[in-house]
């Protein structure tokens, strides 16, 4: 049977029980509502799922086994640079050096035994290769060349190229070469006005009958004919090279 279709007869039940009891009717008044002077019903059913309550605090950390560490991370930003150390603590005293004049003297003797060496090597070149007059020496190398080859060339080693600055030196520079040699000399800037490389005008000249004479399409440079007189000849031309050096 279900409970609804029960619930009549629980309630007649319940009236013949409360008619049943010894009681006056005023005490039924007084103290026995109907239903109360009853014996306590069946419980209901159970009423509805209350609200979720407010969330509780956090638990603490579980007793399962921890998983491996991860791999290291990237390498972050240099930091900025730290303020300048302590100085280090004062080193040992060194050992006592040479005296200044001790390094003096022995430079001294190296410069003496170089100056004496260079003379010899000087006197050798003079005897086999060059010819020295005065405190010049006129060397060649025997090749030919342009006048800016030779320019270039004597310049490398600290010379010039040759320049007879006076008989002496003209007879000079005849004796070493037996070919037609470049001077340096030239009327590049002022033509028919010969001068030296530093542009300065000559005291002396030796030229060979009927020059200079500017031939051609012109003739700006000076060669060193084989007896010994000059003659002007194109720059582009190639002769002998000699070079000056003062000893
Ligand atoms: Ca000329
Ligand atoms: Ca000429």
């Amino acid at each position: 049977m279900s409970l609804f279709s029960s619930l009549p007869l629980l309630l007649l039940s319940v009236v013949a029980a409360c008619y049943s009891e010894t009681v006056t009717s005023e005490d039924i008044q007084k103290t026995c509502p109907v239903i109360a002077c009853g014996t306590p019903g069946i419980n209901g059913f159970p009423g509805k799922d209350g609200r979720d309550g407010t969330k509780g605090e956090k638990g603490e950390p579980g007793q399962g086994l921890r998983g491996l560490q991860g791999p290291p991370g990237k390498v972050g930003p240099a930091g900025n640079s730290g303020p300048p150390g302590l100085p280090g603590a004062k080193g040992q005293k060194g050992d006592p050096g040479k005296s200044r004049d001790c390094d003096c003297s022995l430079a001294a003797s190296e410069r003496e035994a170089l100056r004496l060496e260079l003379d010899r090597i000087n006197k050798w070149l003079t005897f086999s290769l060059g010819k020295k007059v005065g405190q010049k020496i006129f060397l060649t190398n025997g090749e030919k060349m342009t006048f800016d080859r030779v320019k270039a060339l004597c310049a490398q080693f600290q010379g010039s190229m040759a320049i007879p600055r006076n008989a002496e030196e003209n007879r000079a520079i005849q004796n070493l070469v037996k070919e037609e040699a470049l001077l340096g000399i030239t009327d590049e800037k002022t033509e028919g006005q010969f001068v030296d490389l530093t542009g300065s005008r000559l005291t002396y000249m030796n030229w060979n009958n009927g020059e200079p004479n500017d031939a051609g399409s012109g003739e700006d440079c000076v060669v060193f004919l084989t007896n010994g007189k000059w003659n002007d000849i194109p720059c582009s031309s190639s002769f002998l090279a000699v070079c000056e050096f003062s000893v």
